[in-house]
């Protein structure tokens, strides 16, 4: 894992745009953003019985998985959402870039590669891309009902109650 300001130059998504500036844990957990290492299966075991994820499925995002909609997938992944759940991603190989809006509404960019586990708490604004590699493996964690519906910003979302509760608990 690797945590950086994004440099908002214009250029594929897939690209890394990397301003050359770090954001370090103590950043990212200031914006709710939890991360783990995880090198074993037993890790994840023992910390999806903790927060109580008692399901699970894997998601590869690749043309040769998707086939002719993976571009298009890849475009809506990227649009900036949020969800009313947490979202938890454990990648299992290739990499992709998690983007989630800093204190000041600039995007942190969070490479990630196999082994890293990333926490999005509900009511963060983020989004998701793949990296010039086109390839990325995760595992989904979730509860029973996941709701993972993502939300597009939007000036009314601001009134969401999962969204009031991220604001007053982090700031933004
Ligand atoms: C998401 O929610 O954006 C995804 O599941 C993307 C693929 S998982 C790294
Ligand atoms: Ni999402």
């Amino acid at each position: 894992m690797r945590a950086y300001w994004y440099d908002n130059a214009p250029g594929d998504q897939r690209l890394p745009h990397d301003s050359g500036r770090n954001v370090d844990a103590a950043e990212l957990e200031k914006l709710g953003v939890i991360y783990h290492r995880i090198e074993e299966q037993g890790g994840v075991d023992a910390l999806a019985a903790e927060r109580g994820y008692r399901n699970r499925d894997e998601i590869t995002v690749s043309p040769d998985k998707m086939g002719a909609t993976y571009e298009d997938k890849v475009r809506g992944f990227f649009h900036e959402h949020l969800h009313e759940d947490e979202e938890i991603r454990y990648i299992r190989g290739g990499q992709g870039y998690f983007d989630v809006r800093g204190r000041a509404d600039d995007w942190v960019r969070i490479q990630l590669e196999k082994d890293d586990l990333i926490i999005l708490p509900a009511g963060i604004y983020h989004r998701f891309t793949t990296d010039e590699q086109n390839f990325v493996q995760a595992m989904r964690l979730f509860k029973d009902e996941p709701k993972w519906t993502p939300l597009n910003r939007s000036e009314e979302l601001d009134a969401n109650e999962h969204r009031k509760a991220y604001v007053s608990q982090f700031g933004k």
